[in-house]
């Protein structure tokens, strides 16, 4: 499994500025969205996240200011600096997340494949090793 796809976003840009679009069912946005939510004002030294989901996809973009995303899906790690609206990450389910280092400006867009539901979300970096493991089979 791919632990996340970094997606770089088409920017529509004239004299006026830029434009970035996002479709749902497209190359970018390959499911339906049924919430968008936005985090802003996060404050230094916070770490979000700290949880994977059992079946809800992501498309994040960090629209103003940056951040580090820190991924694993139980067997690779890795860090990426959302610091530009053209850069988006794709996350699927079962991914670890953490998100560190905002920047005062930073508002991060979120479109998700589902409704909020808290039964999604693990929140014990144990249990979510051993359910990776579980459905890889090698437990
Ligand atoms: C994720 C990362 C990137 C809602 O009521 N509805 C919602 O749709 C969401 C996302 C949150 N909430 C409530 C639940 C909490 O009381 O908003 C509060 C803050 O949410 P949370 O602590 O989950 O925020 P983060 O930044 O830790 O995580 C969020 C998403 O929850 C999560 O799915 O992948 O952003």
């Amino acid at each position: 499994m791919n632990l996340i796809e970094i997606l770089n976003l088409q920017v529509f840009g004239d004299h006026r500025g830029s434009l970035i679009s996002l479709e749902e069912y497209s190359e970018c946005v390959p499911f339906t969205i049924k919430r968008v939510y936005f985090i802003f004002d996060t404050k230094e030294d916070v770490i979000r996240g700290k949880h994977a989901h059992k079946n809800l996809e992501q498309v994040i973009v960090s629209v103003s200011g940056e951040c580090d995303f820190y991924v694993d899906n139980g067997s690779e790690r890795a860090i990426i600096k959302m610091n530009h609206p053209s850069k988006a990450l794709h996350i699927k389910s079962m991914v670890w997340r953490e998100m560190t280092n905002f920047s005062k400006d930073c508002v991060l867009l979120v479109l998700a494949s589902e409704h909020y539901d808290i039964d999604d979300y693990i929140f014990d970096y144990d249990e979510f090793l051993k359910m990776v493991h579980q459905i890889q089979g090698d437990n």
